[in-house]
């Protein structure tokens, strides 16, 4: 059977780019394939955290995945640190992975020269390597990410495709999905830049748990252009095509397709509004029942974990021997 793996970092709040690139297809898909999904709180530390919100963010973004219809029964759902067999395994791939790959990595270099004096962890830079041993770990077939993520799973690949051949065939060579469309939701008011976590309570990014009125408010003053005409051209028209690509993601369309009919702006942005309340709707309600009941949700992602343990044990085991440590 098919085995999926992807990761969602417990950093701010879950926006709409991460339903529509990744989050909706996890719940998709979790019936087709042999699925596992991983609040990546290490990969959270990569900045420093405070400790208490760490904690709480995690436990908030596993119901919040459980809201958007993962069904922990279904798949395996967990929390990265609670298997250790991801940092050992993330060793092997720091050892790997060659200096030069990791400082192309585009979200190092842009993550690296925000501000000047800024402290940048050792970890923002071999993050990359601890991403390929998540995905390596459970012999992983498919990786639903948004456009984003693109160049890690290429390296992942990179990086089983190179131990491989060193060592002797150990580990599977994984490949990235996309979706039809909201691969790269970009910002409302900055359709150059991609909706983000860290742009919290920003006018261009639609949060899960945003109101439907603030949701209304926040499409209507999307940014578009001084044309009145309606195509998804993404070089020229920046803003409507990042319309276009919220109300082909929310309704199960290309962009392309979701362009049919319309002639004026108006009408596309109520519409687009009208389709993310729709699917944004029932999960606040059911964030709402979970978000009621903490120790639920922890007892569920020890059971991941232990599930997960399942699969990591031996793909580790496996590595560790073919690379020549010595057996216990
Ligand atoms: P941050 O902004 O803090 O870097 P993030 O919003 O990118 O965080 P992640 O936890 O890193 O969120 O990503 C979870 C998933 O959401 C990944 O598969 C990522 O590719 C996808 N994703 C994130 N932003 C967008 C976006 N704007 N459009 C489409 N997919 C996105
Ligand atoms: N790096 C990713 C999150 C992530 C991930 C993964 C995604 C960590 N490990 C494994 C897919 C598979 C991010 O920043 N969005």
């Amino acid at each position: 059977m098919t085995r999926v793996f992807s990761g969602i970092k417990p950093t701010g709040n879950v926006h709409l780019g991460n339903l529509l690139g990744a989050l909706a297809r996890w719940a998709d898909e979790q019936h087709l394939a042999d699925s596992l999904y991983c609040v990546v709180d290490l990969h959270a530390l990569t900045v420093p955290q405070d400790p208490a919100e760490l904690r709480a963010t995690t436990l908030r973004l596993a119901q919040l995945l459980i809201a958007v219809g993962l069904d922990p029964e279904a798949c395996t759902l967990f929390a990265q640190s609670h298997v250790a067999e991801h940092t050992e395994l993330a060793w092997l791939m720091e050892c790997t992975a060659s200096f030069g790959e990791l400082s192309r990595m585009t979200q190092f270099k842009d993550k690296s020269s925000r501000g000047a004096g800024e402290f940048v962890s050792g970890g923002l830079f071999t993050y990359p390597a601890l991403m390929a041993a998540d995905i390596l770990l459970y012999d992983t077939d498919l990786v639903p990410v948004g456009d984003d993520q693109r160049q890690h799973v290429e390296l992942a690949r990179d990086l089983a495709e190179r131990f491989n051949s060193r060592y002797g065939t150990t580990f599977v060579v994984p490949q990235a999905t996309l979706p039809i469309a909201g691969a790269r939701v970009m910002d409302l008011q900055d359709p150059s830049s991609k909706m983000s976590k860290s742009e919290d309570a920003a006018p261009g990014t639609i949060l899960l748990l945003d109101d439907p009125k603030v949701i209304e408010r926040k499409i209507k003053r999307a940014v578009t252009d001084a044309e009145a005409e309606v195509r998804y051209d993404v070089e020229a028209k920046p803003g409507v095509s990042n319309l276009l690509s919220i109300l082909g993601g929310a309704t199960g369309r290309t962009p392309q397709e979701a362009a049919a009919g319309y002639t004026q702006y108006g009408p596309l942005k109520a519409d687009t509004a009208a389709a993310v309340i729709e699917l944004l709707t029932p999960i606040q309600a059911r964030y709402a029942e979970l978000a009621a009941d903490p120790a639920e949700t922890a007892r569920l992602l020890a059971l991941g974990a232990t599930k997960a343990e399942q699969i990591a044990g031996p793909v580790l085991a496996r590595a560790k021997e073919a690379i020549g440590l010595l057996p216990r």
